[in-house]
């Protein structure tokens, strides 16, 4: 029997478990990225674990994330990252050299390795044919000292891509296609691998469109064959001793098959406040539009930025709206400006922001009171922008210009009366990695240098035998972790947990954390319960760290995505399910309640009991743990547990 892509390289990884076999299986990790709103942490983290250098083939630490520099806390973890690259043996990318992702699919990715990144679109490096994972900071601060990194033995779905793309019809239209079929809930555990005769019209930063943002589908990863166009683009790069071929058998074998007539599609778009809530851009014409942003790690690419350029020459932003651009990379921005095409889009009156996160983290550029914004980036979550009242459309670099232009949405076939010219990956990208600080081959004496804001990782508790506690929240269906723990300006106290638990669901119920605490006092646990898809979106370890140290012990919900609730684990906060979701509408926020025998009855995988003291209901509970995450929760943690 045949092997799909994904099968090929668990078996070079595989060193826990057996594939299809095992509900979990632990592999090597070859190469790591952490970027610097979830990198220090990772870092005090891996400090923790006493280990001399890093263990893995390459790692890189990237500044992407808080560039805005509002006060000294930024800078001071960007110099903490660069002491602990030199320490450690990593590779640093300086703040301007670009995001993660982007880079390091110029730079790093290599077919057939495997890629954890404590960041959720670490999948983007898929497109080039790497195993590309997103976890929390904890899990990558494991793989860095050599420990195996844990993941659901996947359920490989085919994804066939039939036909070919129109004019004006992008990548992004292909993954927001699939977001309307598959949603964002409902698909942990599986890898989504693209296959068939439309992958010859995708070149390697298209692919990377789709696995990027394949992360909102909730699968684990997303990932194409390295093929031609795969040799291209490493060729182009001036890597091309790195690259490898590796296609799927004829005869492999798929858990289920998707299939996509790209003949078909037309531009799309994601209305606010979910990714998945898609129409055709043709359905919103002439909604009026405030503001328009290309950029971030999903279409920030040379091939992106030149379309846009090309659609510009010659034009003017419409009076009404405010447009911006941000370069994916240093690569991409140096590229654009030797030939000419950042004039283009200066000249059209867009504004020229830093190659950095930026925007898609709410870290400037909110939108005004009620404003609409047109964005290329992958998620619109409600409040992410840093304006609640804002709405967020996902679209293509495409569809964003013709909206510019016009001031009001349109299908830019329309917009465009003329196709736009193809562009092709260049033969050679140009190659300056001077903002890349590599390893020292020789030892190196450094002496980390850590602000004031940066402080050592909390711990967790033991787990005690009976848990007793409050309903200190109750929360509906898809909360994100941008609810749970919102970024924006509030991304500076990622290195100081006292200051950022202050802002634990600030956006849901500013309140929050202060009965946490007032909870905490009474030696009461806190307790929170959810609805479908609690804690999908972002890797963040905060979103687990910070309810750790307000004390919040148990989540209970209808179900939950896979990264948060392995960063829930990690921190030693048991996540559980009702086994009868009505239970959801009976509990209250507020109720007392206690479950009692907790490692008893975990220990013996049965069921466990919630005793809603105020209503004198009971409900059942469940939960999926494996041996190793039971003791990881008994522990209070993976750090605990780690270091026993
Ligand atoms: C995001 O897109 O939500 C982020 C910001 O990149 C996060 C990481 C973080 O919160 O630091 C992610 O995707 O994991
Ligand atoms: Fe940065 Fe946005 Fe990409 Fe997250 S999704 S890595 S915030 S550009």
């Amino acid at each position: 029997m045949g092997y799909n892509v994904v099968e090929k390289i668990l078996l070079n990884h595989i060193e826990d478990g057996v594939i299809g076999e095992s509900s979990e299986i632990g592999i090597r990790i070859d190469q790591t990225l952490t970027q610097d709103a979830t990198g220090t942490m990772a870092y005090l983290q891996f400090e923790a674990m006493g280990v001399p250098k890093i263990r893995t083939e390459l790692s890189v630490s990237y500044v992407d994330h808080n560039t805005l520099q509002t006060g000294f806390e930024n800078a001071d973890d960007h110099q903490y990252l660069q002491d602990v690259a030199a320490m450690y043996g990593l590779y640093f990318s300086k703040a301007g050299n670009g995001i993660c992702h982007q880079v390091h699919l110029e730079r790093f990715g290599r077919p057939g390795k495997t890629l954890l990144g404590s960041d959720s679109h670490t999948p983007t490096c898929g497109g080039l044919g790497m195993l590309a994972i997103g976890a929390g900071g904890l899990d990558i601060a494991v793989a860095m000292a050599g420990g195996l990194f844990y993941l659901p033995s996947p359920k490989v779905i085919k994804v066939m891509l039939r036909g070919s793309l129109s004019p004006f019809v992008t990548a992004k239209d292909i993954i927001l296609k699939l977001l309307s079929i598959l949603s964002t809930k409902g698909n942990v555990g599986c890898i989504l691998e693209f296959a068939g005769e439309g992958l010859g019209q995708l070149s390697i930063p298209q692919r990377a469109t789709i696995t990027n943002m394949g992360a909102e589908l909730g699968v684990t990863t997303s990932i194409f064959p390295s093929d031609e166009n795969t040799r291209t683009f490493f060729q182009a790069q001036n890597r091309l001793e790195q690259w490898k071929e590796l296609v799927a058998d004829e005869d492999a074998t798929y858990h289920k098959v998707i299939e996509i007539n790209l003949s078909e599609l037309v531009p799309l778009i994601a209305k606010p406040h979910s990714p998945d809530n898609v129409v055709t851009v043709q359905e919103l014409n002439d909604l009026k539009v405030n503001q328009v942003l290309v950029g971030s790690c999903t279409n920030s690419s040379y091939q992106d930025l030149v379309t846009v350029a090309q659609l510009l020459k010659g034009k003017t932003i419409h009076p009404d709206v405010s447009f911006g651009v941000a370069p994916g990379s240093k690569q991409v921005f140096e590229m654009i400006a030797r030939d000419g095409y950042l004039q283009d889009i200066i000249a059209s009156g867009a504004r020229i922001l830093e190659s950095t996160c930026g925007f898609c983290i709410g870290n400037g550029q909110s939108p005004g009171d009620k404003a609409v914004s047109i964005r290329s980036n992958n998620r619109n979550f409600f409040g992410r922008s840093g304006t609640a009242s804002a709405g967020i459309y996902l679209a293509s670099p495409e569809v964003c210009v013709a909206a510019a232009l016009n001031g009001a949405l349109i299908d830019p076939r329309e917009y465009f009366k003329v196709n736009p010219l193809e562009v092709k990956v260049p033969e050679l990208f140009l190659i300056n990695d001077n903002l890349i600080i590599p390893p020292k081959i020789e030892e190196v004496k450094v002496s980390i240098r850590r602000g004031p804001n940066i402080g050592d990782p909390p711990k967790g508790e033991i787990m005690g035998e009976n848990i007793g506690g409050i309903i200190t929240l109750k929360v509906g269906d898809k909360i994100t972790t941008d609810h749970i723990m919102p970024a924006g300006s509030y991304l500076k106290y990622r290195s100081n947990v006292p200051e950022y638990s202050k802002y634990v669901f600030y956006g849901v119920d500013s309140k929050f954390a202060l009965r946490c605490l007032e909870n905490q006092a009474k030696k009461m646990a806190n307790i929170v319960v959810g609805g479908e898809s609690y804690g999908q979106g972002s890797s963040r370890e905060h979103a687990a760290l910070c309810p750790m140290y307000l004390g919040v012990k148990v989540i209970v919900v209808k179900s939950m995505e896979r990264i948060h609730k392995a960063n829930l684990i990690n921190f030693g906060i048991l996540p559980l399910t009702f086994v009868n979701p009505s239970d959801f509408d009976r509990i209250e926020q507020g109720n007392e309640v206690e479950i009692g025998a907790v490692k008893d009855l975990i220990k013996s995988s049965q069921p466990l009991i919630l005793l809603n003291v105020t209503k004198g209901e009971e409900y059942q509970l469940n939960y999926e743990l494996t041996p190793r995450q039971k003791s990881i929760l008994f522990a209070g943690g993976m750090l605990n547990f780690a270091n026993a």
